[in-house]
């Protein structure tokens, strides 16, 4: 018998930039839209479901320096949400967050509860919304890890729909995992663009799902 016709896969959860700063329940300084104290309860709830099912979970964590080029505050006379060119790249002006070692930047859910959390935007020169690549190209840690436990199919979710959870989707689509993006618990910046990211990610093959699709709701 051939053993390598057998298809086999592993799950695996990663959980995007879920952290103070993105939320409204935190007040923090880039809060999405939506994101209460009931969406953080849902996001938590489903994670320990799927540890409960023996689901590694990594999560991402922006994490960047005071100096970053994506504050507004490093770029004098511009304001939050204006669009600048820097080296030939349109960069969103974002208000200060997720600075390294604020509270703000800290991770919502419980580190007994992750496999590890990979760090990204620490160079002040790029941004990095993906978890898999920064915008100067530098790799970052999550493809290695990943590949290193065997993992081939990934469940998705976390804040911004828009921004962060469709660079990590896309770029995971890119490298070969079949992804599964948990559009329940995601929170997008703004409804157009979250729109647009969500058919983009759906037209790359992501199946864009929700929690129920694995669990069914509360009864057991
Ligand atoms: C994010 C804007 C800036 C995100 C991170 O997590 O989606 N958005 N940095
Ligand atoms: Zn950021």
């Amino acid at each position: 018998m051939n053993t390598n016709s057998i298809p086999h896969k592993k799950l695996a959860v990663v959980i995007v930039d879920f952290q103070g700063d993105f939320t409204e329940e935190k007040k923090g300084s880039l809060a999405v839209p939506g994101t209460d104290k009931n969406y953080i309860m849902e996001v938590i709830d489903a994670t320990k479901r799927f540890v409960d099912n023996n689901l590694p979970i990594y999560a991402t964590q922006d994490w960047h320096p005071n100096n970053h080029m994506s504050f507004y505050t490093n770029h004098p006379g511009t304001h939050p949400f204006d669009m600048i060119e820097i080296n030939g790249r349109s960069q969103i002006m974002w208000p200060p967050h997720c600075i390294q070692g604020t509270e703000g930047a800290n991770i919502l859910i419980d580190n007994f509860f992750l496999k590890q959390v990979i760090q990204k935007g620490m160079d002040p020169r790029f941004d990095s919304y993906s978890g898999f690549a920064d915008d100067g190209g530098k790799k970052i840690q999550l493809e290695e890890i990943l590949n290193q436990d065997g993992v081939t199919e990934l469940i998705i979710y976390g804040l911004a729909t828009d921004y962060c959870v469709k660079a990590t989707v896309l770029d995971a689509i890119k490298i070969g995992f079949r992804v599964h993006l948990l559009l329940d618990l995601c929170r997008g910046v703004l409804p157009e663009t979250t729109a647009s990211a969500t058919e983009k990610m759906r037209a790359h093959g992501t199946d864009i799902t929700e929690i129920a699709a694995f669990f069914n709701s509360g009864q057991d």
